[in-house]
């Protein structure tokens, strides 16, 4: 009877792994894909793309069995031959190739110059062909930063006592309100696709106190902007025993501090590939929302015309004037107008016009919204009459506030929106593997 026992060794080595051991002088084997092959005449270089960079390997016909030719770009290859250092190379080795095997070939050209530092090429062709325009080792080092932030938030969650849950995206009813729903037939029955795991995510505090959920959401917005998907990854948490909103600032601060250590330690090299200044999240200032709209209306000259509102054109100069006063990358908007807010928002006991409830802006951009909610049976049940709402398809909800909820607030991350703004793109689709918005449905 055969076994398994666990993961195999392979024979191959990675890049880490031939510069963590003195390997200089002796054979290695590798394996890769042909990211471009440079004939120099006398010698040519073998660009390999491993998972952790690029490897240049060398040819010199007669020390090599494979004819050059038999070389192309995009085949995948495993190659034998002997490591040396060598400082204009890429982590300042390479190999030189003795031994190279075929594993498969390309059937037609690339249709992207991916082997380019910079592709030059149009959004839309990155996206349509977008299987081969992520092999680009610039594209492909942005989605090694969104790692970086999702590890960082589970890491931090997780060190802060959070239990992750994973809540369904298909529902009777969703939580935020408006007109942005994805309907769709559920066996006969109307059903929705979730805006958000908002109402799960503060059932489930009665039951962990802190939980988090990253995952996808839906809005069927119909607008095409720079900063609007119609599905997105949303990093949400909720967290019971808070003092005040304030509690969930604090936490969100915590979790910036703790990713930009991790991607500074561990996404070093991503980001230098993409030339990346991270921001400075050791202090980030909270100003209310009316106080906000006052100071930039003030600096920059502006009128206020909706004082209930916040305008994208209004939020950019929040951003700036922060900048220019504090030098903040990111500042909290706090006390948002509660008739901008869903009914599950506490208001605040001093005004109700305003919410317990804030927006962080990085550089101008919403990128979180977040705040306190209501944990009172009976007062969310006449807020949700007060809105001219109804309870239908709420039962359940209702029923975690009937048999007692601790105070608690929490929030939801854009994901993409947070990546675009931390690696300096201007649309939200370059941070997206697989955009869904107006006019995209594939790839
Ligand atoms: P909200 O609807 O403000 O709040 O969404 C939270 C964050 O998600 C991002 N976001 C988007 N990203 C891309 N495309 C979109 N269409 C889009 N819409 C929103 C933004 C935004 O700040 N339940 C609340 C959160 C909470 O209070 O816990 C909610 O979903 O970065």
């Amino acid at each position: 009877m055969e076994f398994l026992t666990g993961v195999k060794q392979p024979d191959t080595l990675e890049i880490k792994e031939l510069l963590a051991e003195d390997l200089a002088g002796g054979t290695v084997k590798v394996n890769g894909a042909i990211h471009a092959i440079n004939d120099m005449g006398s010698v040519v270089f073998v660009i390999l793309r491993k998972r952790d960079g690029l490897l240049q390997c060398v040819y010199e016909e007669k020390k090599a069995n494979e004819e050059m030719k038999n070389l192309k770009e995009a085949s995948t290859v495993e190659v034998e031959g002997v490591l040396a250092k060598d400082d204009r190379a890429p982590h300042g080795i390479e190999l030189r190739i003795q031994n190279v095997t075929v594993l498969s070939e390309p059937a037609s050209a690339m249709p992207l110059p991916i082997s380019k530092w910079k592709m030059k090429t149009s959004l839309d062709a990155k996206l349509n062909y977008r299987s081969v325009s992520l092999r680009n080792i610039r594209e492909r080092a942005k989605f090694k930063i969104q790692e970086g932030i999702v590890r960082g938030f589970r890491d931090f969650l997780y060190q802060q006592g959070f239990t992750e849950i994973h809540t369904p995206k298909i529902g009777a009813r969703s939580a935020e309100g408006g007109a942005n729903l994805f309907r769709l037939d559920y066996f006969h029955h109307p059903a929705v696709l979730q805006q958000s795991p908002q109402l799960y995510k503060q059932m489930m505090v009665g039951v962990f106190d802190r939980v988090f959920e990253t995952g996808p959401v839906f809005r069927a917005e119909k607008h095409n902007t720079k900063r609007h998907l119609n599905e997105y990854t949303s990093l949400d948490f909720e967290m019971g025993y808070i003092e005040s909103f304030e509690d969930i600032m604090a936490m969100e601060t915590g979790f910036l501090q703790y990713t930009l250590e991790l991607l500074k330690k561990e996404y070093a090299d991503e980001l230098r590939i993409l030339n990346v200044t991270l921001p400075d999240a050791s202090k980030i200032p909270a100003v209310p929302f009316a106080q906000a709209k006052e100071l930039v209306a003030q600096k920059y000259n502006r009128k206020i015309r909706n004082p209930f509102d916040l305008e994208p054109e209004e939020e950019a100069l929040i951003g700036r004037y922060f900048k220019e006063e504090y030098d903040a990358d990111f500042v909290f908007v706090t006390h948002y107008p509660s008739k901008k807010r869903p009914f599950y928002a506490m208001d605040d006991p001093e005004d109700g016009r305003y919410t317990m409830s804030f927006d962080l802006l990085y550089h101008g951009l919403e990128i979180t919204t977040g705040g306190q909610r209501i944990h009172d049976y009976v007062q969310l049940r006449e807020k949700i009459a007060a809105r001219g709402m109804t309870e239908e398809g709420l039962e359940q909800y209702l029923e975690t506030f009937e048999h007692g909820m601790p105070p608690h607030g929490g929030l939801g991350i854009g994901l993409e929106r947070l990546t675009m703004k931390l690696i300096g793109e201007d649309n939200i689709r370059e941070t997206t593997l697989f955009p869904r918005d107006l006019s995209r449905l594939e790839p």
